[in-house]
């Protein structure tokens, strides 16, 4: 599973996903700066569990800092897509295959109004941002539908022969759009077509379209460059132009400068809070940039935005939860005795027999009972895991 980061061009994606990731990314004041794709690892905040069982945490595949727990999940930062990219224009036109294993998509707007549809730099407050919601959204709509009238004739040829049905036929055709059975199926429902699709025409398959978009990928706003004055302004119309959408003011250039900095060890900041405090040698660019991060950013919106981004994506808009396992109550260890060495992404409403088996088959198979550890209550296979619970698994020898 990745997080997509897409927007027009110029908006800040690379400048978000290298603050996000901390890996290097191309970022430049100009449109399709970025070519190909990159991919990295962002992280999703959680507290961390070992300050309340008072232990001091092992972490292996998770980071723990300040008091929190730190769970990677991939990011992939794709280039610019502008109006007809669903077909064939600009840099986008591999686009949708880049992000097959993105159901979550970020989509970063410049929010300070300060870049044309196309990413071109103009005076800030001359564009709207909700000009680009909606263009990317139909966009992306276009190429579902695309492919799917690219493939109708295939498609009805297959259902005709009688021995598949219309559900294995789409999302095998659709594959390449990362879209599953399971979401076929709720789009279908949702599309309401009439029951033969042998008649179904431009209407059908446009109303199809806009239903599987709608099943297989969720999607938030990055509303970014908030420490431009103009954005105030476009943050809140946004937010009320989008109510079915969740807004989230974003400076990725503050989180960028504070993470530098603080990979320097100039400041001290924790990715997420709302504060930091310098802790070494700054240049006199540097002060005036923190003063501008403080009195720009993170004093009116409370955090630079970016680790909220993450954390919506994964945990609101794909439910994920996070479930922490070890294999000694007591000790709240692993087998090679390391203390809550891993944190662990799963699907809401995940159970204590799946939980095993993400962790290996073969815990899997030997499952009989889970224990959550906080309160010594057994849980059986079949019980969905809470967000944020810690868990021995018991097994057969
Ligand atoms: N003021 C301000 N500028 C930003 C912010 N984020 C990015 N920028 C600037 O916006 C410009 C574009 O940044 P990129 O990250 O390269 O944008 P992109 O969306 O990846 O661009 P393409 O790859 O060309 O599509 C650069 O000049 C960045 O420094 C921000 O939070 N605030
Ligand atoms: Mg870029």
């Amino acid at each position: 599973m990745e997080i997509g980061v897409v927007g027009k061009p110029n908006t800040g994606k690379s400048t978000f996903f290298r603050a996000a990731t901390l890996a290097k990314a191309e970022t430049g004041d100009y449109p399709f700066t970025t070519v190909e794709p990159n991919r990295g690892v962002a992280f999703v905040r959680v507290p961390e569990p070992a300050v309340e069982f008072g232990v001091k945490p092992q972490p292996r595949n998770s980071l723990s800092i300040s008091g929190y727990r730190y769970v990677p999940v991939e990011m992939i930062d794709v280039p610019g897509l502008v109006r007809g990219a669903h077909a064939g224009r600009g840099l986008g036109n591999r686009f949708m295959d880049e992000l097959r294993r993105a159901p979550a998509l970020v989509h970063v707007v410049d929010a300070s109004g300060a870049t044309d549809a196309e990413g071109n730099a103009v005076e800030p407050g001359t564009h709207d941002p909700c000009e680009d919601v909606e263009f990317l959204e139909r966009e992306v709509m276009l190429w579902y539908r695309g492919v799917l009238e690219r493939n109708w004739e295939k498609i009805k040829r297959r259902l005709s022969l009688g021995r598949e049905s219309l559900p294995a036929v789409l999302s095998e055709v659709l594959a390449g759009l990362g879209i599953d059975e399971r979401q076929v199926k709720a789009a279908l429902r949702e599309a309401k077509l009439p029951e033969a699709p042998a008649g179904w025409g431009e209407e059908e398959l446009a109303e199809l379209s806009s239903a599987l978009w709608r099943a297989s990928r969720r999607l938030l706003i990055a509303a970014n460059k908030v420490d431009v004055a103009a954005a105030t302004e476009n943050v809140e119309r946004l937010k009320e132009r989008f109510p079915h959408r969740r807004v989230v003011p974003v400076s990725a250039m503050a989180e960028l400068v504070l993470r530098e900095l603080a990979e320097r060890g100039a400041v001290r900041y924790v990715p997420g809070e709302g504060g930091f405090e310098i802790a070494g040698k700054l240049s006199e660019r540097e002060r005036k940039a923190l003063k501008i991060i403080k009195e720009r950013v993170l004093e009116p919106y409370g955090s630079t935005g970016v680790q909220e981004v993450i954390n919506t994506a994964v945990l609101e808009l794909l439910g994920r939860i996070v479930v922490f396992p070890v294999a000694d109550e007591h000790r709240l260890c692993d087998s090679e005795g390391r203390v809550l060495p891993d944190a662990l992404l799963l699907e809401k409403g995940a159970t204590a027999r799946e939980l095993a088996y993400a962790i290996h088959t073969d815990l899997g198979e030997r499952f009989v009972a889970a224990v959550d550890v906080r309160t010594g209550r057994r849980i059986s296979g079949d019980e969905p895991l809470k967000h944020l619970a810690v868990i021995k698994i018991q097994v057969r020898p």
